[in-house]
């Protein structure tokens, strides 16, 4: 008996881990479809433990929340209960919405309960905008499977699952840091755990759109070249593009795999700042129809230079971590990030570095019509495990997954792979690895990374990162004046820069306390981080091949590495602008400098 028990268990066990799958592959353009939110309030239990996944022998139990049971008498022992817990909002992170979850890291599960109305030939989709940082979903009591990345999106499909009546989402929310995760144990951002963007059931039809990339030709401004890429059993015989706007109504065959190869001419209006023109753009089958708006653009460096459009640009840009400064906690609403990227503009930026993970959907949407450039970057932050296979595949998967997002907005201009990581043979084969891999989804945007510096000599600053060689566009952080001397130190050093590539200085600054004054050679004063800007900004244009520079930071955000009391409080307080929306003296003294650029022509 007891061994047919211990069997019985082994195969639960052995089956529920075999259950935990990959997400189903990544619809885009969820805008695109009918969907139903999932988002407001969400039960949740708090885990730190995690006693409804794993029994006492620490083993995955199978009869854990996920199942959401109630007691069927009254002497049945369940020791949770969805129903009677605390609430939160989805989205939105669970360190915000509670203090006492301000510092927590670890397991929350979601419960949301829907009913359904099925429909013919409809199949649905639960997708999930973003959980930091691994997700473990489950439906009626199944599990759908796992997804390991805190910002980007998956989906399940969940057609055969999903019931007219009484539907339970659950979901097991872990933020808990591991070395070998992407990212590390170490950051300077905060851990913001939980179901932190949307959540939608999207309905498509049997035979579906999953996917399409339709952008510029590498190098052609009248050639659309792409490809779209159905799913579903029964395939139509042709997919067709239509832009109106343009005349263009192209057909083409879909092959065996529901794969479709689009090239077509077009006279098209170009995409830029100036002119952030979208077109709409109309992909179907006999069975199925998306709208999308699509702006086209071309890009390229030659030399030193950025062309877009075949014309050179500076980029006059601004770092941004996804953090809403007045409500306080991650962004996540179009009006955070309208509040955000117009912030950008008032500053006089044309161009914004989203750091250090891939912001929501709404931010990249939103550059694409308000016409802000966008480096778009993946959180291989520092000192990521360059040996280890699994990171590497993480890593490449939250790649692939922003990539696959945001390949068709206009405002990406640049795919960056890594942020101030070591010099290292490991690194570069990794990095390299990244590289490829974005180059062959995604041939038209350039690729670049946030490297370091360091000292030929006391004045001589040097570029030379062998990574340089194999990116389109060098980024580099420097921290003149705060982390490395005084901000008078800027005035007599030389910068030598090893490729002949474009540069984008991807960060400078220095903290300042919101009206905090004092003689600006005193640390934290809003008089500090103006006289480091204006030392900075005279240094940096002198670098002949400076095409580019994303100051830190538009906000101050927090970062558990900040305890100064009275001073950070747990805010990184390099903002322009203060947790409050106040906007410091070296935020005009950056304005002044972009305004002259944009007389200059710049
Ligand atoms: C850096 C990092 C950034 C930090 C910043 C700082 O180099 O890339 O994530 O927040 O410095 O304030 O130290």
């Amino acid at each position: 008996m007891i061994k047919v028990s211990a069997l019985l268990t082994f195969l639960l066990i052995f089956v529920t881990a075999s259950q935990a799958q990959q997400p189903t592959p990544l619809i885009t353009n969820i805008d695109g479809r009918h969907t139903i939110d999932l988002n407001g309030r969400w039960q949740i239990i708090i885990d730190p433990y995690e006693t409804g996944y794993y029994d006492y022998r620490y083993q995955p139990s199978t009869d854990g929340y996920f199942k959401n049971a109630k007691p069927k008498s009254p002497s049945d022992l369940i020791e949770y209960d969805f129903d009677t817990s605390q609430q939160l909002n989805v989205p939105g992170d669970w360190n915000s919405q509670d203090q006492k979850l301000l510092f927590y890291e670890g397991t929350i599960w979601y419960k949301k309960s829907f009913d359904y109305q099925k429909k013919d030939r409809t199949r649905l989709f639960a997708y999930f905008g973003a959980a930091n940082y691994l997700a473990d979903v489950y439906l009626n009591g199944q599990k759908l499977g796992r997804h390991e990345g805190g910002f980007t999106p998956f989906n399940f499909e969940i057609t055969k699952l999903v019931r007219e009546k009484d539907n339970f989402l659950v979901v097991k929310v872990d933020n808990k840091r591991r070395r070998d995760a992407v990212p590390t144990l170490n950051t300077d951002w905060w851990n913001y755990g939980g179901l932190t963007r949307d959540v939608n059931l999207v309905e498509v039809p049997d035979a579906f759109i999953e996917d399409y990339f339709l952008q510029l030709k590498k190098g052609s401004t009248d050639e659309i070249s792409g490809w779209v890429k159905l799913n579903g059993a029964t395939l139509g015989k042709a997919i067709n593009v239509e832009i109106p706007e343009a005349n263009v109504k192209h057909s083409a065959a879909i092959d065996a795999n529901g794969y479709a190869p689009i090239t077509f001419k077009a006279r098209l209006d170009l995409w830029s700042p100036e002119n952030p023109k979208l077109y709409a753009v109309k992909i179907s089958t006999d069975s199925d129809s998306v709208a999308d708006r699509i702006g086209f653009r071309k890009l390229d460096t030659r030399g030193t230079d950025i062309l877009l459009n075949g014309k050179p640009i500076f980029l006059r840009g601004i770092c941004i971590h996804e953090e809403s400064p007045l409500r306080g906690g991650r962004a996540f609403s179009e009006d955070d990030a309208r509040m955000l990227l117009t912030w950008a503009k008032e500053l006089g930026s044309n161009f914004v570095r989203l750091a250090h993970y891939p912001h929501n959907e709404h931010m990249t949407r939103l550059a694409d019509e308000m016409g802000i450039m966008v480096w778009s970057e993946i959180p291989v932050y520092w000192t990521v495990l360059w040996d280890n296979p699994e990171t590497f595949e993480n890593a490449r998967n939250q790649l692939e997954e922003s990539i696959t997002r945001d390949k068709n907005k206009a405002s990406v201009i640049l795919w960056s792979v890594a942020n101030e990581t070591p010099v290292s043979e490991a690194r570069i084969k990794f990095l390299k690895g990244l590289i490829d891999h974005a180059r062959k989804m995604d041939p038209t945007r350039l690729l670049t990374a946030a490297n370091e510096r360091h000292y030929a000599d006391p004045n001589t600053q040097v570029i030379d990162d062998p990574l340089g060689e194999y990116l389109d566009v060098l980024g580099c952080n420097e921290y003149v004046g705060w982390y490395d001397g005084l901000p008078e130190k800027a005035d007599r050093l030389t910068w030598k820069v090893a490729q002949n590539k474009p540069l984008i200085i991807s960060e400078f600054g220095g903290d300042a306390l919101f009206g905090n004054h004092g003689d600006k050679g005193v640390r934290w004063t809003e008089e500090y981080q103006k006289n480091l800007y204006e030392h900075q900004l005279v240094m940096l244009k002198k670098i002949p091949s400076l095409r580019g520079m994303t100051p830190w930071i538009l906000t101050d955000f927090r970062s558990p590495r900040r305890p100064l009391p009275r001073i950070q409080d747990f805010y990184n307080r390099k903002g322009l602008i203060s947790s409050r929306g106040e906007r410091k003296q070296a935020f005009y003294v950056l304005q002044n400098f972009y305004r002259s650029l944009i007389k200059e022509g710049k």
